[in-house]
């Protein structure tokens, strides 16, 4: 489905519920706090799903977004999720009775909805939902705003490789309603908590690297948090952080899991394909930022990636001889 398809779509039915992932970042959660605020501007609606699981650096726009208990949607519509795997606990239910409309940026998108929106030249899926909105009747600052959270997040502030011109259009139109987009970038990109630096300090300290210095890995145990005093909230984007090295090309970072087994994070910036890299582990993503689950300790996690990592560019290297 075109955006252009899509907006037609929404505008056809009413009763939304919106789904966002699990372990929610900026864009899927300003993502469907501006889609949700775009409905209701029709006269429609539409609620997010509850259990979203965010920090709370993004529960300000979810405000008045969620779906009263007992809520019986017409309409389910995901936001930012590529497969079946990632849906939230609470999402879970709605997946089985079935997703209507997928909208999302991910190569990795299993089309496991009845109809898929889906654009992987996207930097965010913020830009396919501003683009959608744009298509069913004005942009409003206040929709404007938890969009421009997700497009800027989702880049890096317009840092990452997948940055393009079409998403600083899109950027300088969410601008042009008026929002004021600095007290966001201060509280994303230039605040960071006293219990964050000794995290960082942390990971500098037990660091990993391979191929003089190519890759790095973080190892995250649950006990590096304890040790910093810090929580969920002062992780945010801490898989973008060994990326700043120099030289480092491939950054992997490794969190060891509450319930056990780790969440799994690669990032590249020297031609290597992410997304296959963790693809191999059951993951997906991007080509430049992919993620995936991995059972046992850090270090076992460690091993599966690294194996993982060698048996990609090996089979890159052949393609390209
Ligand atoms: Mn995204």
């Amino acid at each position: 489905m075109t955006c252009r398809q899509a907006a037609q779509w929404l505008r056809e039915r009413d009763q939304f519920l919106i789904l966002t992932h699990r372990r929610p970042d900026g864009d899927t959660i300003g993502c469907a706090a501006g889609l949700c605020r775009g409905l209701r501007r029709l006269g429609k609606t539409a609620h997010i799903c509850p259990g979203t699981g965010e920090t709370s650096l993004f529960t300000p726009y979810l405000e008045g977004c969620i779906a009263p208990e007992g809520f019986q949607p017409e309409t389910v519509v995901s936001v930012d999720i590529a497969a079946e795997g990632l849906f939230t606990d609470t999402g879970k239910q709605w997946l089985a009775r079935g997703v209507d409309l997928a909208i999302d940026h991910h190569p990795s998108q299993t089309f496991f909805a009845k109809n898929t929106c889906v654009d992987p030249g996207r930097g965010a899926c913020g830009e396919l939902v501003y683009e959608i909105l744009t298509r069913l009747g004005p942009v409003t600052a206040d929709m404007a705003v938890p969009l421009y959270v997700a497009i800027a997040t989702d880049t890096g502030s317009f840092q990452y490789s997948n940055t393009t011109a079409a998403t600083h259009r899109a950027a300088a139109a969410l601008l042009e309603t008026g929002m004021d987009a600095f007290p966001l970038s201060k509280r994303h990109f230039r605040t960071r908590s006293w219990a964050r630096l000794q995290v960082e300090g942390l990971i500098v300290r037990g660091m990993r690297r391979y191929d003089e210095g190519a890759i790095a890995v973080a190892l995250i145990p649950r006990s590096l948090l304890t040790e910093a005093g810090a929580t969920e909230e002062d992780m945010e984007d801490i898989s973008a952080f060994l990326g700043q090295i120099e030289g480092v090309d491939t950054s992997i970072t490794i969190r060891e899991l509450e319930e056990g087994g780790c969440k799994v994070s690669v990032r590249t910036s020297g031609g290597l394909d992410a997304c296959a890299v963790c693809a191999r582990l059951g993951g997906g993503g991007h080509a430049a930022a992919a993620g995936c689950s991995v059972p046992g300790t850090v270090e076992e996690a460690e091993q599966a990636v690294l194996a993982a990592v060698r048996q990609v560019e090996h089979g890159q290297r052949n393609c390209c001889d």
